[in-house]
This record gives C-alpha cells, structure tokens and sequence, in this order.
C-alpha cells in the first residue's frame, strides 16, 4: 500500500475506530444470521405445508368399546394401554409403506360421536368403523344405525371417503368373522335405510332420495354404494395373533 495514502480515520480516536469496525461487522453477521433465519423457516414452513399436504387423514369411528382407543395406541405408540371411555378425540400419526398418516380416535360416547364425526368428516381420505366382533348380533341395530348415519353423509358420498368396517376382537372366541358381520349388516341396513327412509318422507324433506342407501330396486349391499366398503378382521389386543392390525396398516397405506 502507498505509504503516502493517508488514511481516512486518522484523526478519530482508537477506540471509536474499533467501534465502528465492530459495528460493520456485526452488521454483516446479523444480515447472514437473518437471511439463513429466513431460509430456514421458509423451508421449515414449506415441509410443514407439504406433510400436511400427503398426510391422509383416517377417522376411527364406532360405538364405545368396540376397541378404537386400543387401535389407536397400536398404530400410534406400538404398544397397549388401558383406556378409559373417550370424552375427547386422540390424534396421532404414524408411517406405513412411505405413507404419513394422521389418526383420529372419534369418542364413540351416543352424544359426542356425532359432534366430533362432523368435525373432523371434511378432511377425511378414509374412515375406519370399528366394531366388538363377539357382541356386534347383540348391538346389531346400534352398530348399523351408527354405521348409516357415516354412510349417508353427503360430505363423505361427495368427497368419495373410503370406508373400512373393522371387525375387532378376533381374539374372542364367540366373535364373528368380517364375512358373517357383513351379511349381518347387510340384512340390518336393509331395514335402518326403511325406517330412515321412512321417517324423511313423513317429514316431505325433499331430500330423501338423496339419502336412500343403495339401490332401491334390491336389498341393501355394500357393493351399491359409491363409496368403497371393505371389511378386515383385526384385534388390538393380541400382538402375536392372525387377527393383527396389519390388515388395517395395509389398507391405510392404500388411501
Ligand atoms: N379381547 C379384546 N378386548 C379388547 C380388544 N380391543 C379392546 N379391547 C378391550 O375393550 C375395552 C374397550 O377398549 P377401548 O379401546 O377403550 O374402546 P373404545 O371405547 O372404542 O375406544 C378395553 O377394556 C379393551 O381392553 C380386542 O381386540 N380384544
Ligand atoms: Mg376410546
């Protein structure tokens, strides 16, 4: 450098001199600090919009008891645990076949199934309607009732919501299989579809073809519907057995 160059801060005492330098430079640090902030959180933001973007959301519905909050556990946590009835929804996700997954266990108690069913319908991909195998005969009219109010929603006709009947507590020996359960509800929709039916035309709602379940020239089959009905045969509460919740995980991944 040219010795003769006089420099620009000659006369500004030492220590401003460092300040200003260390002012300089901090600011360059806070703009780096500041940019790299930015991308980070753009990029934070942008994963979050596209994981909620792919995740598919499944509903767990179906009267108290039937098992879901133990479903939930195993495919959420991987383990048991005892459960006390639901007075508020669970959610959790887990990942299956490369698949995200959000899971909402729906309380099943009469008065809140239907508050927190319409709650949560909109965002829906699948619904899976869970039901006690080995006391579905006794509770025949309670489960296919449930199962019609899911069935009949517009929402989920519209938004073509995939449905599986989930036929828990395989473990019990007096539990009927998927099959035996779906020509049970099949024979059981027959009569709630009337008797809905029924009551709509006694109130002239002019919507009451809409909501006639099925084909109205034959008895009621899920293969009727628009919407995808499958059945699987599952328990929550035996890790080691035929019944496992794979059959479940597998259809979910399908979604
Ligand atoms: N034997 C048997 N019992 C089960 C099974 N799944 C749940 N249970 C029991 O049924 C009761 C209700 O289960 P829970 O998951 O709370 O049902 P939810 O009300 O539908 O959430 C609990 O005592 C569970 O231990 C199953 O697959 N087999
Ligand atoms: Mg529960």
């Amino acid at each position: 450098m040219d010795s003769k160059v006089k420099s620009p801060v000659k006369n500004v005492p030492k220590d401003k001199i460092r300040l200003s330098t260390l002012f300089a430079d901090n600011s360059e640090v806070l703009l780096i600090i500041t940019t790299v902030a930015v991308l980070f959180l753009t990029l934070v933001f942008l994963f979050l919009k596209f994981r909620k973007a792919t995740q598919k959301v499944v509903l767990l519905s179906g009267l108290s008891l039937s098992g879901k909050t133990l479903l939930f556990a195993r495919l959420v946590y991987s383990k048991y645990f005892e459960s006390c009835t639901s007075l508020k929804e669970n959610v959790g996700s887990f990942t299956h076949d490369k698949k995200n997954i959000k899971i909402v266990d729906l309380p099943g108690e009469d008065r809140l199934r239907g508050k927190y069913f319409d709650k949560y319908k909109g965002s829906a991909k699948g619904i899976v309607y869970v039901l006690d195998s080995a006391t579905v005969q006794k509770s025949l009219r309670d489960v296919a009732e449930s199962l019609y109010v899911i069935l009949v929603d517009g929402q989920v006709q519209s938004s073509r919501v995939k449905i599986l009947v989930c036929c828990n507590k395989q473990d019990q020996t007096l539990a009927k299989s998927s099959t035996v359960v779906k020509t049970l509800l099949q024979k059981e929709l027959n009569l709630v579809r009337r008797t809905k039916s029924n009551q709509l035309d006694d109130t002239e709602d002019v919507s009451a073809s809409r909501l006639f379940l099925g084909d109205p020239d034959k008895d009621f089959e899920f293969s009727d519907l628009y919407n995808q009905v499958s059945f699987c045969d599952t328990t929550g509460l035996d890790e080691s057995s035929d019944y496992d919740v794979e059959q479940l995980q597998d259809w979910m991944a399908t979604l």
